[in-house]
């Protein structure tokens, strides 16, 4: 058996460019702490997203975590359970209670017809996903928003480059967070970043990610250590002169998988709306095992044995984590269960081959 293919792989520039971009810090001395890589960096940014504002952060767990934290939210936070572990730890981290809202069908975001029947006098805010990289219905979320006086922060971790009728998508809400984890279609090593309308917010961001310190006599917040340092700065700066290219190669492998599956009965796949620029971030099939005939975790395991390692994101919901036991009731989200239950991402990254793409729709279509 050849290598492992895995349901993702960094994607890298090359050595020599990376070096290149790192050489200076070994004249400067300069390694963390809002340095000049950093700068520019962020600068870089601001114009490849199309946004007013934003701030870097070490990850984007933190970046959510200190969203939240400023916006000085309490009581309840009205979000969704497909999602990755962080959304939901990053409100209950700061003391606030997730009130969890069902999904849709359409594109696994949260379900805006269900959002006013959870709002109560405690809710503060809303925290939708866009995910997989698929905005949510963000001109009904600012709606409600807007009637019942609710902060909106955004958990864009898999959006990086999304733009929604040719408006980035970091634009939207109060607040946005990226992640640029290695595992994303965007990456500085570990990494993330908070992007905002509101110019106050930039200095309340970068008081809470260094510790609330704002000269070497005052700390005015009681803030973490949350700083993006220079290394993770130069891989952003070398990996944005490719993302370009990087997300045509992997429209080129969607699609293929499109080709496949498309009028397969019984596999669900994600709809591309026109108005939308898509990242293309994963691939999720839903299993609907009745109609095609086997199950998702028979699939799983039929391409495991042939050394191809899938992923269930998002199973299990977060509101049935074993760290939440007893506290939700997953009955609640019955799509996100459905969903969960029946999904699996397939491999997708730039350097995955049409070959490899093929052999994995043959083991899945082989059944
Ligand atoms: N909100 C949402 C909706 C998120 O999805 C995430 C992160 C966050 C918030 C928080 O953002 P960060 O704080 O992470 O910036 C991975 C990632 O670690 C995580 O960033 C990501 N979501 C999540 C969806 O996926 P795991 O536990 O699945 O990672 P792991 O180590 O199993 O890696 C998955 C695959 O990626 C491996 O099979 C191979 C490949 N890989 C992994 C690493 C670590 C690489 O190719 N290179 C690597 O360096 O969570």
């Amino acid at each position: 058996m050849g290598n492992p293919i895995l349901v993702t792989q960094s994607s890298m520039p090359t050595i020599e460019e990376y070096i290149n971009e790192i050489s200076s810090i070994w004249d400067t001395k300069w390694l963390t702490n809002m340095g000049n890589i950093h700068k520019n960096f962020e600068k870089q940014l601001i114009n490849y997203l199309g946004v007013p504002n934003i701030t870097l952060f070490t990850n984007g767990h933190l970046a959510l975590y200190i969203a939240i934290k400023s916006l000085e939210l309490t009581g309840e936070v009205i979000t969704t359970p497909f999602t990755f572990v962080s959304t939901t730890h990053a409100i209950v981290q700061n003391g606030l209670t997730p009130v969890f809202c069902d999904i849709n069908h359409h594109d696994y975001t949260i379900d805006v017809s269900k959002l006013e029947n959870l709002i109560t006098e405690k809710t503060s805010a809303i925290i939708p996903v866009h995910v997989y990289g698929n905005p949510c219905d963000v001109v009904k979320i600012d709606k409600i928003a807007k009637k019942y006086n609710l902060k909106v922060i955004y958990d864009a971790a898999h959006a990086f480059g999304v733009t929604l009728n040719d408006k980035g998508i970091g634009c939207f809400g109060d607040v946005s967070m990226f992640s640029f984890h290695a595992t994303k279609v965007f990456h500085t090593i570990e990494g993330g970043a908070l992007t905002f309308s509101d110019k106050r917010y930039v200095d309340k961001f970068n008081n809470l990610k260094n510790f609330g310190i704002i000269s070497p006599d005052d700390v005015i917040e009681v803030g973490i250590n949350a700083k993006m340092n220079e290394f993770q700065a130069a891989m952003g700066i070398c990996n944005l002169r490719h993302i370009d290219e990087q997300i045509i190669l992997r429209k080129k492998i969607v699609e293929r998988y499109y080709e496949r599956f498309h009028n397969i009965k019984g596999l669900k796949l994600i709809n591309f709306n026109q108005n939308i620029k898509s990242n293309y971030a994963y691939f999720p099939v839903i299993f609907e095992e009745k109609i095609f005939g086997n199950t998702r975790n028979n699939i799983f395991e039929n391409l495991a044995k042939e050394n191809i390692f899938t992923r269930k994101y998002f199973y299990p919901l977060t509101n049935n984590l074993e760290c939440y036991k007893g506290l939700f009731n997953v009955d609640e989200t019955p799509i996100a269960k459905y969903i969960a239950d029946r999904v699996l991402t397939l491999p997708l990254y730039a350097d995955l081959s049409l070959y490899d793409v093929d052999n994995i729709c043959n083991i899945i279509l082989k059944k």
